[in-house]
Order: structure tokens, then sequence, then C-alpha cells
């Protein structure tokens, strides 16, 4: 390596940042806001990220990558555990942890019984988020017990879907990652595979969609990904099932609600890849399919 070489490497830095929080949190939306691109699907339900995503985002002589992980919560079922334990994962390889807190969430003791479960080598962000929704005066009485616990080295209070302290946050963020090569090219934005992003984009709209229990018990299959020569992008999905009757569900009346499921799916996936989609999606039953080996392992290859 040459001298002028070697000085580029020490300038630059590079590390992980995990991104942690109760369901809900808004930690996908933070990771969205931050890099600019649709890395992960949002949704007003709980439980909508199911594996870890890598962020990916350079400022300066810094390259950020974030990690979202599914929302934190006592897992009942395998899957749930599954999904759980993929976000505990996170900690450990980043330099530091972003744990998000809800201000208008209930129930905040069990954000603090779980910063207190986080590791203590590792600095930690505490960020306040969905301030556009509570008063300064109440914001104060949610922070003070954070506050008391002695744990973090600084707190924020944004709003990731707004952007409000935002831009302050990544300043900080930058500041704490150690020096080294960039381990990403300069343009890639996530770790997702096409054909993976894809499917998280249907699932999106079957929880926008769908009502009560039926989102958790969908899975989406993208089983051709295909780019012709005009750039333009064929997709053949399966929106897995777990019953029979979930299948008329999804399809709705007249095939209405696959046609509304498609049509946002396909305009979103045409927005962020910037070309023309041709989506084909049905719907398949598989019984059980969430204690089954192969979707936990296509889930979280
Ligand atoms: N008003 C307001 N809503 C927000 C803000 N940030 C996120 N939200 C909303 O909160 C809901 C949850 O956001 P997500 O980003 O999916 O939350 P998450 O922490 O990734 O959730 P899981 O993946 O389920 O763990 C969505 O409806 C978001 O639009 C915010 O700053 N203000
Ligand atoms: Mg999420």
């Amino acid at each position: 390596m040459s001298d002028t070489e070697n000085t580029a490497v020490a300038t630059k830095h590079c590390g992980y940042v995990a991104v942690l929080g109760r369901p809900n949190a808004g930690k996908s939306t933070l990771v969205n806001k931050i890099t600019g691109h649709k890395v992960s699907i949002v949704s007003p339900k709980v439980q909508t990220t199911r594996r870890r995503v890598l962020g990916i985002q350079i400022k300066g002589d810094a390259q950020l990558i974030l990690v979202d992980t599914p929302g934190l919560f006592a897992p009942k079922r395998a899957l749930e555990k599954a999904i759980v334990q993929e976000a505990w994962k996170a900690p450990k390889d980043a330099d530091l942890v972003v744990y998000m807190v809800d201000v208008t969430a209930r129930h905040l003791e069990e954000d603090l019984e779980l910063i207190a479960k986080l590791p203590t080598d590792i600095p930690l962000y505490i960020v306040f988020n969905k301030v556009d929704l509570l008063n300064k005066e109440k914001l104060f009485q949610v922070a003070e017990p954070f506050n008391q616990l002695n744990k973090a080295k600084q707190f924020f209070m944004i709003s990731a879907s707004k952007g409000s302290g935002v831009d302050d946050l990544v300043d900080k963020m930058t500041s704490e990652l150690p020096q080294g090569p960039w381990l990403f090219d300069e343009d890639q934005v996530s770790d997702a595979p096409k054909k993976l992003w894809a499917a998280e984009i249907t699932r999106e709209q079957l929880y926008l969609q769908l009502e009560n229990e039926l989102p958790y018990e969908t899975f989406v299959e993208t089983e051709k990904y295909e780019v012709f020569d005009n750039g333009s992008v064929k997709i053949s999905q399966a929106i897995v099932v777990a019953r029979d009757s979930q299948k008329s569900i999804v399809v709705g009346k007249g095939g209405q609600r696959i046609k509304d499921i498609s049509m946002r799916a396909r305009y979103e996936m045409e927005r962020y890849l910037g070309q023309k989609v041709h989506l084909f999606l049905f719907v398949k039953i598989e019984e059980n399919w969430m204690s089954k080996e192969r979707f936990l392992r296509e889930m979280f290859f």
C-alpha cells in the first residue's frame, strides 16, 4: 500500500450502530430516515420487523452501518423466540447501541428493564422518539427515570418520522465510530438481497391492509426476480398463509384485496427501484409454516 493510500484509510471511520427498542418504537423509521431509502418496512402494528437488516450511510469520512432489529418483547411462540433472539444478537458486534423509547408508549418500566440487560462495555445512546406527539412537560417526566439509570452516554429527543433531531443524532453517532476502512461499497444502502427486499415490501402491505392477527400468520416468498434489458423487473411472489380461511381474506371479495395489495406494493417497488415493475402475487397455504425449519432458515438466512 502506498503512503497516500495509508493516509486515506487512516482518516476513514466505519462501524456498527445497533438500533434496539420495544416493538413500534420507530427503529425502522429512523433507519429509513437516515439512509434516505426504504431499508426496512414500517407499519403501525407491533412486530413488523422480523429480521436484522443493515442500513448503510456515508457521512463525510465515515461509513455508518445501522442495524435495524426486531422489537424486544417477551416471546411465546417458537417464531417469536427466534425473532427476539435475532435482536439480542445485534449489540454483540456493535460499536454503539442506540436504544429507542416511544415516548407515547405504555409501560415504560419495560424499557428500563430492557436497558438494564444491555451490555455495559459498549456506549449507549437513549433516544426518545415521537416527541412530536407529546408536550415538553410530559417529555421531561418520561425522561426522568431513564436519567436516573446512569447508563446512557447521551440522550436525544427526536421525531424519526418528521426528522427533527435526527441530524444531530447522526453527527454524534458518527463520532463514536472507530477508525478503519469502509466495509461496504459507497453506493450500497442495505445488505438485503433484492428478492428479500421485494418480499418485505409486499409484507408491509399485508401489515397495512389486513386486520388483527392475520399479518402475523403470513410469510412472503419471492419466487422469481427477473430484470429485463430495458431495466424493467418481473417479480413473482407467494403469500404464504396457514389456513384456507386466511386465503379467502387475503384474496378478498372478487379478488379486490389482493389487487390492492399488489397495486400498492408494486407502486412502492417502482418508487425505490426507479423502474417499471410487473408484480405477480399468488396465495399459498402451508399449514403451520411458522414451525417449519425452511421458513425460519429463509427468514434469518
Ligand atoms: N408521530 C410519530 N410516529 C412515528 C415516529 N416514528 C415512527 N412513527 C410511527 O410508529 C409506527 C412504528 O414505526 P416502525 O418504524 O415500524 O417501528 P419499529 O420500532 O421498527 O417497530 P417493529 O419493527 O415492530 O419493532 C409507524 O406507524 C410509524 O409511522 C415519530 O417520530 N412520530
Ligand atoms: Mg421495525
